[in-house]
């Protein structure tokens, strides 16, 4: 049993006495590039990480529906007549915003059972590691086995991405719940998220002796409001000026004549997404052929596209970048929407002491609040426990 689950069952048991019908669990992700392209319907490279969202629960044999996290010790009282009308807020949007998802496509919630349910997480929150993505992927493989529904991988992303957009109110894409549902040991997700069609793409990190280093850099961000949907507007106004369903149907060879009719603010949010979605293809090739010293080179250009074109990084991520390509990394770059949150460095397992302590330095010198640095490695994807 790791802490997680002991935390969890101990919490279920406190809070609604005995054991509870089963334990899930649904990573968080980081993500290796594709920054901005799952809603252009273009290509994501996530990877589910080793810090996760675990869940214990039981129906009842009534309507009631109770909620309880170790994030906040008030237990949540509901019912599933509330849950279908959406009458839900704070944090039990995201457990809560899964069920009236399954209502909106895959339950009739007059028909289905109440239930108990404890969260823990260890993924930080507010940190750009989907802490959110992870609880509502597993709320959704629990309830998906306890109410029955058998719902495919895709599927349960799409309710969990549904969640995220209406219950929670954040105008995100599928990425972050693909993720959580597809990861796999030592392989990246490899995603068209226009098709969701998937690819399993193999690593290899840990024999190449190399070690992902996550650093939170501590600024929070949020997708809900300001600059995330910013983006996102301008991407679809860039879309509807050329003439395209998505950004994903412009390729680089279009941009010299999308830069003629398009202002430049719009035209450089462009040229990121399709240049990006570029270096996600590249990616997949280097990996495949373990070229890393080229995946490695994708990863910097990304982090340079979305500091100048997407304008979503910071200088505590610009930083850390900094820190990792003087400090001989082989890439490094922001993970996720940006405008705070983690940056990432892909580098040889013994300099990974120095770079933390070398971005600790930096950071006290400069006056920021400190940040954490620690490692995560690709791991399996949302499932029961038992
Ligand atoms: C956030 C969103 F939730 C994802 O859907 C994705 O758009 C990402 O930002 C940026 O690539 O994590």
């Amino acid at each position: 049993m790791t802490v997680g689950t002991e935390r969890v069952g101990a919490l279920f048991a406190q809070t609604y006495g005995g054991e509870p019908a089963g334990l899930w669990r649904a990573p968080g992700r980081v993500n290796l590039i594709g920054e901005h392209t799952d809603y252009n319907e273009g290509f994501v490279l996530p990877f589910a990480i080793d810090r996760a969202t675990t869940v214990a629960l039981s129906p009842r044999d009534d309507r009631v529906v109770r909620l309880v996290s170790t994030f906040d010790d008030r237990v949540v009282e509901s019912d599933l007549g509330r849950v279908a009308s959406r009458d839900f807020d704070g944090w039990a949007a995201y457990p809560l915003g899964v069920a009236w998802a399954f209502g909106e496509r895959a339950v009739d919630l007059s028909r289905v059972h109440g239930f108990e349910l404890a969260i823990d997480s260890d993924v930080p929150v507010g940190a750009g590691l989907s802490s959110s993505a992870a609880i509502e992927m597993a709320v959704a493989v629990a309830l998906d086995e306890v109410w029955g529904t058998g719902l495919d991988r895709t599927a349960l992303a799409r309710i969990g991405q549904r969640a995220e957009n209406i219950a929670v109110g954040a105008p995100t894409g599928i990425m972050d719940q693909a993720a959580s549902v597809f990861g796999e040991a030592d392989a990246a997700v490899f995603l068209d998220c226009r098709s969701i069609a998937v690819e399993q793409v193999p690593l290899g990190f840990d024999a190449a002796g190399l070690v992902l280093l996550v650093v939170d850099t501590r600024v929070e961000h949020s997708h809900a409001t300001g600059g995330y949907r910013d983006r996102r507007d301008a991407c679809e106004r860039g879309a509807r000026e050329l003439g395209v369903t998505a950004l994903r149907d412009v390729t680089v060879d279009d941009l010299p004549g999308a830069e003629q009719v398009l202002d430049d603010i719009v035209f450089r949010r462009v040229r990121h997404v399709v240049t990006e979605d570029a270096r996600v293809q590249e990616s997949v090739a280097a990996l495949k052929a373990g070229d890393l010293a080229a995946f490695g080179r994708l990863m910097y250009a990304s982090h340079d596209s979305m500091r100048d074109d997407f304008e979503i990084s910071v200088p505590e991520l610009d930083a850390v970048v900094e820190a990792a390509r003087a400090a001989g990394a082989i890439g490094a770059r922001m993970t996720g929407g940006g405008f705070g949150g983690c940056a990432i460095a892909l580098l040889p397992g013994g300099d990974a002491a120095g770079l933390a302590d070398r971005v600790l330095r930096d950071f006290a010198d400069r006056g920021w609040t400190a940040p954490v640095p620690f490692t995560v490695v690709p791991s399996e994807g949302a499932r029961a426990l038992r």
